[in-house]
């Protein structure tokens, strides 16, 4: 008999045509986010999972699927695994790293370029017909050559992002994260380590990249966006809940920072009122990764994942191996 697998939601055909050669699979062509009873009711005679972001795999759930043995997810993120009860019942978890990384980056950029420049603001003035005539101050931005970029969360895609500017902008880089790159990463970048207060104070386009936990929660709230610059854009392309959506929206409202670009929210799909009325902002529906190539590398590398997992191969981007050998 072959393993039985979940595929959570749809992902390239090409990719369950090939997961069907390993395993007994059953899989999601409607693609319907299955609420928590619904995907505990068709894991529990499961030994492995594709998931992503829109499936929570707890404790409740690792406890009702004891055959379970490897959930593989297809995102970089994973703040929808409870990493401790993974481990605590055995079961290994895997994310998608790398493939994404400069994809995620290119859009990064494009989001904090199209809100230093304006451009979705613009845009909706335009098709709006407002357009009656050239102005020479008519959606004046902030440039981004030269400007200062600043990162929070310098990991993968955080230093894609930073060499984006650094090397193709001329952008002095700035960033904060809980441990300083080394030097050889830093020098070519010319990025500079500095405290979070000094990197919200002195930065002119702050990009998070960090990733999300109760230690990141609202890490920008209403006294970080106070630091700012009024002049300053803010781009999230991390994790919906790093920023305090409410104390941005009045930000942008009161024009405290210039503008704001996120392609994540919290509790998304549904997205803050005040984000949706207030003009100086890009909106975007958690894209960033969302090129072809890259969509079918993620779900190329969970297969990778769930494949040697349950063929005695070694997953190639665990997540809890090495707390999973320590266990046993
Ligand atoms: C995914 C992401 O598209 O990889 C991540 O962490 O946020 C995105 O690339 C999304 O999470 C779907 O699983």
């Amino acid at each position: 008999m072959p393993p039985r697998i979940l595929v959570a939601r749809a992902v390239p055909p090409e990719v369950l045509t090939r997961l069907r050669r390993y395993f007994e699979v059953e899989h999601n062509p409607e693609d319907v986010i299955y609420t928590p009873t619904q995907l505990l009711e068709r894991l529990r005679d499961k030994e492995g999972a594709l998931t992503t972001g829109s499936e929570r795999i707890d404790d409740a759930v690792l406890a009702a699927c004891p055959d379970l043995r490897v959930v593989a997810n297809m995102a970089v993120g994973y703040n929808n695994f409870d990493i401790k009860a993974c481990t605590a019942h055995g079961v290994l978890a895997t994310n998608t790293p790398d493939v994404l990384t400069e994809t995620t980056a290119d859009f990064g950029f494009a989001l904090m370029m199209a809100a230093a420049r304006r451009i979705t603001e613009s845009e909706h003035f335009l098709r709006r017909g407002e357009w009656k005539k050239w102005s020479w101050d008519m959606f004046t931005g902030d440039d981004v050559h030269g400007a200062t970029l600043g990162i929070l969360g310098m990991g993968r895609i955080g230093q894609a992002i930073a060499r984006r500017g650094a090397l193709g902008f001329g952008m002095p880089v700035i960033y904060h994260n809980r441990s300083r790159l080394a030097p050889e990463l830093e020098a070519p970048l010319g990025a500079r380590w500095v405290d979070k207060t000094t990197l919200l104070r002195d930065t002119d386009h702050l990009v998070l990249v960090l990733p999300y936990s109760a230690a990141s929660h609202h890490a920008i709230g209403a006294p970080e966006l106070a630091l700012m610059k009024p002049t300053a854009t803010l781009t999230n392309v991390a994790r919906g809940g790093i920023v305090d959506d409410a104390a941005l929206a009045a930000a942008l409202r009161e024009r405290r920072i210039a503008a704001a670009a996120l392609d994540v929210f919290e509790g998304e799909p549904s997205v803050h009122p005040g984000l949706l009325t207030v003009p100086n902002i890009v909106l975007t529906p958690h894209i960033a990764s969302a090129t072809v190539a890259t969509r079918v590398a993620m779900a190329e590398l969970a297969a990778d994942n769930l494949i040697a997992a349950l063929t005695g191969g070694t997953p190639p981007t665990p997540i809890n191996a090495a707390d999973l050998q320590q266990r046993s």
